[in-house]
């Protein structure tokens, strides 16, 4: 057994302009001192940190509707699409650390940007493809998936900054993995699609082996594409994952969880991750902190070589006497 290097390029996005919980800005901060890089390095990646990405304030940012903050939300994106294209043309598996899942729409943007033939795997509790008009929130991490589907370009208003965002994924080449809470609008939207869906009840009911094993024959049933990860904290059990904007009972076991990354990363097809919606303060203890952080190291960890088994280094001989 040998480890594949992995050449991953790291992104920080600290914006929580998607939605209106304060402090899920502080996300990569908190995954950063989980220890991310050392201990991706620990297991023969190659990182390259390109750091944080700085968001401007964005003045007069009225509701557009009910969408709200959408001035902000629009150029924060197109910051992470650009940052994500370049990642990938440098040539490595491309990291996002959220901030909030609205910043979905910048990273497979960007990815799809050099990568024009995806495949988006959406770990969630919740199915985040509400349009600006079937919203009752008003929150853009509720709706990113809404702008980058094709089948959905005509449902979309024109919005400031979101000009820019063109859709470019189909359909069919999208699966769901955790979903548990789902407004009606989006249930129509996932049924009238026709999108592949393995909410908690098909977790439950096939587990997660064979989940993946159809995620994978879907996806891949004609052609082998990059896989885009999209992996929302809020999809693992709120006793897992506590430190989270939108936490949902009855969620993924930490195993779940990371059997996912394990799986996704034995394609050799793992393309671009996000991990997003870790929120510092949402936590009631700073235990429930550094839980949550490191579980999102974790998944990290898993998408890019980590195996429980356990591994060793090809030329390692057992010392002799
Ligand atoms: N997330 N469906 C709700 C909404 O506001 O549209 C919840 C969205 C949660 C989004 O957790 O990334
Ligand atoms: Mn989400
Ligand atoms: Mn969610
Ligand atoms: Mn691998």
């Amino acid at each position: 057994f040998q480890r594949d290097l992995h050449s991953v390029g790291i992104i920080g996005a600290p914006f929580a302009k998607g939605q209106p919980r304060d402090g899920v800005q502080l996300g990569p901060g908190a995954i950063r001192e989980a220890g991310l890089v050392k201990k991706l390095e620990i297991q023969d990646c190659v990182v390259k940190d390109y750091g944080d990405l700085i968001f401007e304030e964005v003045s007069n940012d009225e509701p557009f509707s009910r969408t709200k903050q959408p001035r902000a939300v629009g150029l924060a994106n197109k910051k992470v699409a650009d940052a994500v294209h370049r990642v990938k043309n440098d040539g490595h598996t491309c990291v996002m650390l959220g901030g909030d899942h609205s910043l979905a729409i910048g990273s497979i943007h960007g990815h799809a940007a050099s990568r024009p033939k995806l495949s988006v795997v959406w770990v969630d509790a919740h199915a985040d493809i509400n349009t600006p008009l079937t919203s009752t929130t008003g929150n853009i991490h509720g709706q990113p998936m809404s702008y980058l589907i094709h089948e959905l370009c005509n449902k979309i208003p024109v919005m400031p900054n979101f000009s820019w965002i063109k859709p470019c994924i189909s359909a069919k080449d999208v699966v769901y993995i955790g979903l548990r809470d789902v407004d009606p609008e989006e249930h129509h939207i996932l049924k009238h699609l026709g999108i592949k869906t393995f909410s908690m009840t098909e977790v439950d009911k096939l587990g997660i082996g064979k989940v993946m094993e159809q995620m994978c024959d879907h996806v891949f049933s004609k052609i082998k594409k990059p896989i885009h990860l999209s992996y929302d904290i809020d999809a693992l059990d709120p006793s897992v994952a506590p430190a989270t904007g939108t936490p949902v009972i009855g969620g993924l076991t930490y195993r779940e969880g990371i059997y996912i990354t394990e799986y996704v990363c034995q394609t050799g097809l793992l393309s671009a991750l996000d991990v997003v919606e870790v929120n510092p303060r949402r936590a009631k203890t700073e235990e429930e902190v550094h839980s949550t952080a490191s579980v999102a190291v974790d998944l990290v960890l898993g998408c890019f070589g980590r195996v429980r088994e356990g591994s060793h280094p090809a030329d390692y001989k057992i010392p002799e006497p």
